[in-house]
């Protein structure tokens, strides 16, 4: 499957159907009254995150969405039908975000969490609701509401326990692929990794979820390499581990050059809990090893864990320091959404849309027995 992390879709409810202006005509039946029954309510647009996505490839193939609109109130007191609501199924940590990109109207975090869109339009009264003791023929009946109409970006932003930073080839898909069961594609050159990959790590009976993303490299704030937009899918995370790779020719310099962005991209990721690490250490003379060590220790000012993927070493270490981290920071807060848009669970699950109530006289559709039932 391919892998898409953000999408802008066009969004439409739907307008609400119009009240029907109509008078009861039957045989023998003087002054029937007016029955124009009230307009359906126009569909919603909701987003629902739903289990078994992992991308918004979807959303790369329709960008259009629209709610139907609402039936029209009919005569003999007849309501018009509900408009069918459109559900936009997103994965788990789908951030949901106005035409500006910026700000955030709904964060779907929970399978089976939801968030209104777009409301639909209310249908408009029929004739039969304006009957008063004065006006017992109203001619009037109103026009459905319109729905709302919006621009939207969906943004999907993975939701794991610890992410792994560093800059291309410092051996981050290594390590992912050696402490859990995935299988990101690992080789000699950078920009190996092109999308976001996540493994199920167990360390020491507990069980954690670790994201690799692609590699960072100087200027990526401002689109240097792949840019810094992955970082999106570390922000959730409690706890990053940093590797430095040990071959490389200042481990102190790399080490910032990560820092400096992750500092640009700002989202509090410079302030989260890091864990710094020193990798492929299997490929270093032990003076090379103490010298890279001392300056990543110097840039970092805490001794690094030393690690390799190949040998082992370190790995049982490293997994339980991002264990503990995990256990002793703080779940990851997450931007409330706007006021006005209602996320999440605080809706029930797919309530039937009610259909305004029909209002008049109910004297049935003029087939009963006598005839003259009112
Ligand atoms: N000797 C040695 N080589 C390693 C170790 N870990 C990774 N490598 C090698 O380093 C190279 C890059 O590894 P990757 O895991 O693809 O690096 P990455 O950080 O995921 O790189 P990008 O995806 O490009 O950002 C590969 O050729 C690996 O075989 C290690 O512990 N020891
Ligand atoms: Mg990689």
């Amino acid at each position: 499957m391919k892998f898409l992390d953000q999408a802008k879709v066009y969004i439409r409810s739907g307008n609400g159907g119009a009240g029907c202006v109509s008078f009861r005509r039957e045989k023998f039946i003087e002054f029937g009254g007016p029955d124009g029954g009230d307009g359906g309510r126009g569909g919603d647009v909701i987003a629902e995150c739903v289990e078994g996505l992992n991308t918004l490839i979807d959303y790369r193939y329709q960008q259009h969405f629209k709610a139907k609109t609402g039936g029209h109130g009919m005569g003999k007191n007849r309501s018009g039908a509900a408009g069918g609501d459109v559900i936009l199924k997103v994965p788990k940590g789908t951030q949901i975000f106005d035409e500006d990109n910026e700000t955030l109207l709904a964060d779907l975090t929970e399978i089976g969490d939801r968030a209104i869109l777009a409301k639909g339009g209310n249908g408009g009264f029929g004739n039969a609701h304006f009957k008063s003791a004065t006006n017992r023929a109203p001619r009037r009946a109103n026009p459905g509401l319109a729905g709302e109409e919006r621009t939207i970006w969906l943004r999907l932003k993975l939701i794991a326990d610890a992410g792994l930073v560093g800059l291309p080839n410092a051996g981050k898909s290594t390590f992912l692929a050696s402490v859990s069961a995935a299988k990101p594609k690992i080789a000699d050159y950078p920009f190996t990794t092109l999308h976001p990959h996540l493994g199920v790590v167990s360390a020491d009976g507990r069980e954690f979820v670790l994201a690799d993303i692609p590699g960072l490299i100087e200027g990526a704030h401002d689109g240097a390499g792949l840019g810094d937009r992955f970082l999106g899918h570390v922000e959730r995370c409690r706890v990053l581990l940093h590797l430095v790779d040990g071959t490389s020719e200042h481990a102190g310099r790399a080490y910032k050059t990560i820092r400096n962005e992750l500092v640009a991209y700002g989202h509090g990721l410079a302030d989260k809990r890091e864990i710094v690490a020193l990798s492929k250490v299997d490929a270093l003379m032990p003076e090379q090893l103490k010298e890279q060590t001392a300056r990543l220790k110097r840039a970092a000012k805490a001794a690094p864990l030393t690690i390799s993927a190949v040998t082992r070493q370190g790995l049982p270490q490293a997994l339980r320091a991002l264990r503990d981290a995990i256990d002793t920071t703080a779940e990851v807060e997450v931007v409330p959404a706007e006021p006005e848009m209602r996320t999440s669970r605080q809706l029930a699950p797919s309530p039937p849309s009610p259909t305004p109530p029909c209002v008049g006289e109910s004297h049935g559709d003029g087939i009963h027995g006598d005839g003259m039932k009112r």
